[in-house]
């Protein structure tokens, strides 16, 4: 009997490849022939183009061709489309610039592609992109998101810059109860804008087969299938069933491979014009400019509280930037995404929130590592925090009193979710004993004798993942839905190649994903095989993003699996001469109930492709399923992240001396993979609470460029992090697995960003807590 490997920390597939430089990623791929693209950006964040002059550049040595943004327009490719429509209060559509392949007539932000080289080595490609004259108009950049409606108009059909103004929730209830009650808490924060800078930049290499009419295109992207839809039904540039996309080994996305860019379509389209595979590979100042950048909200909001410190109402007002053009998520993010999360763990009987989405000229703002939710519990784990401080009431108290206590699931809240189950006291009491709570007026103490003013923060977050079933997606304006494909192909000696419509970017599929399928047939991890990533291997799949892959992706396994043990049964009813009710599945053997016959899974499999002695005319041949899966309801992990810091008062620095994260993600397939995702993420909220900013100067252009002003947090920014979980399954898919993939991107930026302020004894500090704004933040409040 092979060991029950679900909830075992079996090592990573994958890794023996990828630590041995064996992965496979866009840029390894070389096509016989191929050319090599350079773009040309432009310089200004806003102009119009009067001219391309392209003539020195295509007569420079061993270039092939240029095409400039017009070119591309005038073959017939469409604009790049945003897959989500949201509606303004007024009912009216979101406003929605064309976003071409190429700027042809007019940039809207810096970097933004106009031309692109194509030429026998990239060097040359590069060296005569330097030889394309472009003649600008440049126009006043519409820069400051608090301005950005008063300042002029970027597009002549969206006045005001306004993309939607959008609202969820009761207006008058929540204005009455926050005007008639005895403590209202009212706090103004900035959510900084972020760039993702996932290790491998993005890359694509095309390839168009001449005779076939087939293109391939290899893409560092998270969803290829929906990559495809988007390049056949939006930019018509192929026929569906004559693309092929392949996202090969991704090196990380984080959200800013979901959209589908400019630089794949133009070289797709470029390859199938000329007949020859074109190669790109983005260097990373250009992913710096053109990854679609994550977060940037400006919001207001109120908490009112009875006299007990009860929740009554929330009001919330954000702006929220989409940057120059609408990306592919950008329009869910600052409201599906974010306003329906505004509950949190509390039963706040009124909630309403206004979002007022601008354009301007920065690059497109989308999905990153949580989209949305970050800055919903951003504001709402600031706002609790500040509130107990208001009252006096410890913070953790404060939330204790507003849970959604375990009997109230399923729990309706007022902002569209219905949560499915969950513990929150329970995470919240394990966190405090991990942190030591008790003991921390002591630890404060002490650190003063050593010079140190030391805080304590908490974040309370929850999140909904596992997007999402696909009726309330379209019911809320998504353009596709968002079920998950899945096919158990069991081999003849009964090994198992799996094929999903998800894709691994980091997240270890390749190893959860068969211990899953491994435990469903009794047979060893080893014995299956996860491939992924490749329209032309397998069924339509919507992709990894969400933290969904598990939860959908892996229920729509789960699912598959289960069809082959039903053909197994009747297989094993017909061979050992008794029904199929009367077998028994277990351990990897088919067994008779009524009696001690069984067969093995694998002797199973091999009648089932060499039916010798099989039930023709009741089955056919073989043994491999398929199911898709259309999940009932989101997955809402939950938990509490406590962050314990000390500052250096002379510098400002901040060390995070404890990080506890108490997380429910349900049923748990793989614990190291999981804390590892807990890890990354924690990282990554350290990196917005304290070090990450994404600045442009007024002009549009974008200071932190590079890795010399753009600070990313490295190994000796984090302490060791204290990671546990509690488990309540989640009730409707049927591995009772919540998504883990951003809760701690989620659940720690408030927990460091309480722990600050409450270090330095003030109400706020702006992200990111550089020791710069610490340091005066601390001479504001009087010193050390
Ligand atoms: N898992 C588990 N038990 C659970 C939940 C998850 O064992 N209860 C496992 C899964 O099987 C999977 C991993 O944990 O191997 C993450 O699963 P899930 O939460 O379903 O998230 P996804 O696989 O859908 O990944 C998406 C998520 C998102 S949205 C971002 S952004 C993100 C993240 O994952 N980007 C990442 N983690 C990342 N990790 C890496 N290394 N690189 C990225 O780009």
């Amino acid at each position: 009997m092979v060991e029950q490997s679900i909830g075992k920390s079996v090592l990573r597939k994958e890794d023996k490849r990828f630590i041995t430089g064996k992965g496979n990623y866009t840029d390894d791929i070389n096509i016989r022939g191929q050319a090599y693209a350079y773009f040309v950006r432009s310089p200004m964040a806003h102009a119009l183009i009067n001219s391309i002059d392209v003539t020195q550049a295509e007569a420079a040595e061993d270039v092939i061709k240029v095409f400039t943004g017009l070119q591309v327009a005038e073959d017939g490719l469409g604009g790049l489309p945003c897959g989500w429509m949201v509606h303004s209060k007024d009912g009216s559509e979101m406003k929605q610039p064309m976003h071409p392949v190429m700027a042809g007539t007019k940039v809207n932000y810096a970097g933004e592609p106009v031309a692109v080289v194509i030429a026998e080595t990239l060097l040359a490609a590069k060296n005569a992109a330097e030889l394309v004259e472009v003649d600008y108009d440049e126009l006043d950049a519409v820069v400051d998101l608090a301005s950005a409606h008063s300042a002029p108009d970027i597009y002549d059909d969206v006045p005001g810059n306004t993309c939607y103004n959008w609202e969820l929730g009761e207006k008058e209830p929540t204005l009455k109860a926050i005007s008639e009650a005895a403590h209202v808490t009212t706090i103004k924060l900035i959510n900084n804008r972020l760039i993702p800078n996932a290790l491998e930049p993005r890359a694509a290499i095309s390839d168009y087969n001449t005779g076939t009419d087939e293109l391939t295109l290899y893409t560092t992207s998270q969803n290829p299938h929906m990559a495809r839809l988007i390049l056949t039904a939006f930019v018509q540039l192929a026929p569906e069933h004559k693309l092929r996309i392949i996202a090969p080994d991704v090196g990380g996305g984080f959200g800013s491979k979901i959209s589908v860019y400019s630089e794949e379509t133009a070289i797709a389209w470029a390859s199938k014009k000329m007949g020859i595979p074109i190669k790109w590979t983005a260097e990373r100042s250009e992913s710096f400019l053109t990854d679609a950048h994550g977060r940037d909200h400006i919001s207001e909001a109120s908490l009112a509280l009875d006299d007990d410190g009860k929740f009554l109402a929330l009001h919330v007002k954000t702006t929220a930037n989409m940057g120059a053009y609408l990306s592919l998520f950008a329009s869910a993010v600052p409201t599906y995404l974010y306003g329906t999360l505004l509950a949190g763990q509390y039963k706040t009987p009124n909630i309403y929130v206004e979002v007022d989405s601008v354009y301007t000229n920065t690059a497109p703002v989308d999905a990153y590592r949580g989209a949305g939710r970050p800055e919903a519990t951003y504001l709402l784990e600031r706002l609790v925090e500040t509130a107990a401080r208001d009252m006096k009431i410890d913070p953790a108290e404060l939330r204790r009193r507003n849970f959604i206590q375990t009997s109230d699931f399923p729990y309706q809240t007022p902002v569209a979710l219905e949560y499915d189950t969950g513990d929150y006291e329970a995470s919240l009491s394990k966190a405090l004993e991990m942190a030591g709570y008790s003991e921390f007026a002591a630890r404060k103490e002490e650190a003063v004798t050593r010079g140190k003013l030391r805080g304590i923060g908490f974040s309370c977050y929850i999140e909904a993942c596992g997007l999402a079933p696909s009726q309330v997606a379209g019911s809320l304006g998504a353009g596709v839905g968002l079920w998950e494909s899945g096919e158990v192909r069991v081999n003849p000696t009964g090994s198992v190649t799996v094929l999903t419509g998800s894709h691994s970017h980091g997240q270890g599929h390749e190893t959860t994903f068969a211990q899953l399928v491994a435990s469903k047939f009794g047979i060893s991890v080893d014995d299956v095989e996860v491939l992924h990533g490749d329209t032309g291997k397998m069924d339509f799949g919507m992709g990894t993003y969400g933290s969904r892959s598990l939860a959908v992706g892996g229920s729509a396994l789960s699912k598959a699996a289960d069809k082959v043990i039903v053909k197994g049964k009747k297989i094993a009813a017909h061979m050992m001469q008794s029904t199929e009710d009367d077998i028994e599945f277990e351990d990897g053997e088919f067994k008779v109930q009524s009696s001690n016959l069984s067969k093995t899974f694998q002797e199973i499999a091999f009648a089932a492709y060499v039916p010798h002695d099989y039930p023709l005319e009741e089955l056919e041949p073989g043994l491999s399923e398929k199911a898709f899966y259309d999940p009932g309801n989101f997955t809402y992990p939950a938990g509490t992240h406590i962050c314990e810091v000390e500052i250096d008062p002379e510098t400002g620095v901040v060390e995070i001396v404890k990080f506890t994260a108490v997380d429910d993600f349900g049923t748990i397939i793989n614990p190291m993979i999981v804390e590892g995702q807990v890890h990354g993420g924690i990282a990554q909220g350290i990196g917005q609470a304290l070090l990450e900013n994404c600045v442009y100067d007024e002009t549009g252009q974008l200071l932190t460029g590079s890795y010399m002003d753009y600070c990313m947090p490295r190994a000796d920014d984090l302490p060791n992090f204290d990671v546990a979980m509690t488990c309540t399954p989640c009730t409707h898919n049927p591995i009772g697995a919540k998504g883990c993939g951003e809760a701690g991107a989620i659940g720690s930026p408030p927990a460091i960003i309480n722990a600050v302020t409450d270090a330095i004894g003030i109400m706020d500090i702006e992200m990111p807590a550089t020791s710069e704004r610490v340091w005066r933040a601390i001479q504001q409040a009087g010193g050390a």
